[in-house]
């Protein structure tokens, strides 16, 4: 099958190929290890939105489904066995910088919120790599494109809570993945009501008004928008904890943020009754 009629069939329609020396390699180590024996000429940068509506009070839109990394992980092998140019489909854990090779295949605009903004999708979308051998016949080759900046409205700089963007504080996102936290990190989160990663600067972009829902299946399904410790222990009984993107640093991370923020309501519940 050629990869434009598997894209087409994936819903995946933000995509475009690139010479792989406009790539800039981050992660030489992985590069090696990835072309020992082929190294890739192509770089065909897609994205995969993930916008799906609805409220989701404390966990970020990337967690709600199931783990991206899961869905690449399908991806390249489906990818594979459909067109022989392909080596290798990386998407988080990528020898190349994601957002450099989006933006110089014209994929989006550069935000301050450190973000690649598509026009469509906004910046609700990860950015995936196909490494091929070959130029497939039938997706055009782009030349590349100057990269631009977004209007600089300032909007996403006034709304992180913690000043992450202009280098005062710790991204809530990163410390909401931290495996040790000292206690006022804790009080942060618990503050900002942070359960697992942040969209504070996100929804506050003007790019992300009225985003369609994603139409890829993957992210459409199996969705937790409101994660309790109950639904944690249901999902740990039935085994589904391992293909949540917030099981990546192991339970005892997750349920501590958890817990953390059940403390706010236990202690709303003790003055309503007192
Ligand atoms: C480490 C990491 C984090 C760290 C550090 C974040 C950061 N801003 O770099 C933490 C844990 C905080 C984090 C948080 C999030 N992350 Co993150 N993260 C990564 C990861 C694995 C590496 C990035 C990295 O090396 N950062 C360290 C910086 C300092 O390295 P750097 O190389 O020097 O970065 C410079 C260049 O990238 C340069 N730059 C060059 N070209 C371009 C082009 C564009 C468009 C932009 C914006 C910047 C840029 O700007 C940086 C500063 O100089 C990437 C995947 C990857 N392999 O690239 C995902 C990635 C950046 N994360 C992603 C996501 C979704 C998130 C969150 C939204 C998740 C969440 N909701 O909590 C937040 C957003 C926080 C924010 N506003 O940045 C997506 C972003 C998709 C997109 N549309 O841009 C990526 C690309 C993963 C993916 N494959 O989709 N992340
Ligand atoms: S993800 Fe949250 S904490 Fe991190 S920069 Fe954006 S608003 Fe700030
Ligand atoms: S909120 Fe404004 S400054 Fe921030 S990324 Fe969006 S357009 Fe750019």
């Amino acid at each position: 099958m050629s990869l434009l009629e598997f894209f087409r069939r994936e819903a995946i329609d933000a995509y475009s190929m690139v010479d792989f020396s406009l790539c800039r390699v981050k992660n030489e180590s992985l590069f090696s290890r990835l072309f020992s024996d082929a190294s890739p000429k192509f770089a065909l940068v897609f994205l995969l939105p993930y916008f799906a509506s609805g409220v989701c009070p404390t966990l970020s839109r990337y967690a709600v489904a199931e783990d991206y990394h899961l869905y690449v992980k399908d991806l390249e092998t489906r990818m594979k066995a459909a067109d022989g140019s392909v080596l290798a489909v990386c998407a988080d854990h990528s020898p190349i910088d994601e957002r450099d090779a989006a933006l110089r295949a014209g994929l989006g605009v550069r935000g301050k919120n450190g973000l690649l903004i598509h026009p469509k999708y906004g910046s609700f979308c990860f950015v995936a790599t196909a490494f091929l051998k070959d130029a497939p016949e039938d997706v055009p080759l782009t030349s590349g494109v100057a990269p631009r900046d977004c209007e600089d409205c300032g909007a996403c700089l006034a709304a992180c809570p913690v000043g992450a963007l202009s280098g005062e504080g710790e991204c809530l996102s990163a410390l909401s993945q931290k495996k040790n936290v000292a206690k006022e990190e804790l009080e942060l989160l618990k503050k900002h009501r942070v359960l697992w990663g942040c969209d504070v600067c996100q929804d506050a972009c003007p790019h992300n008004r009225d985003l369609p829902d994603t139409p890829v299946a993957f992210f459409r399904e199996k969705l937790i928008p409101v994660l309790t410790s109950r639904k944690l222990d249901a999902l740990l009984a039935t085994g589904e904890f391992s293909r949540r993107a917030y099981a990546w640093r192991g339970e005892a991370t997750i349920r501590r943020n958890l817990e953390n923020l059940e403390e706010i309501d236990a202690k709303k519940d003790e003055e309503r009754r007192a």
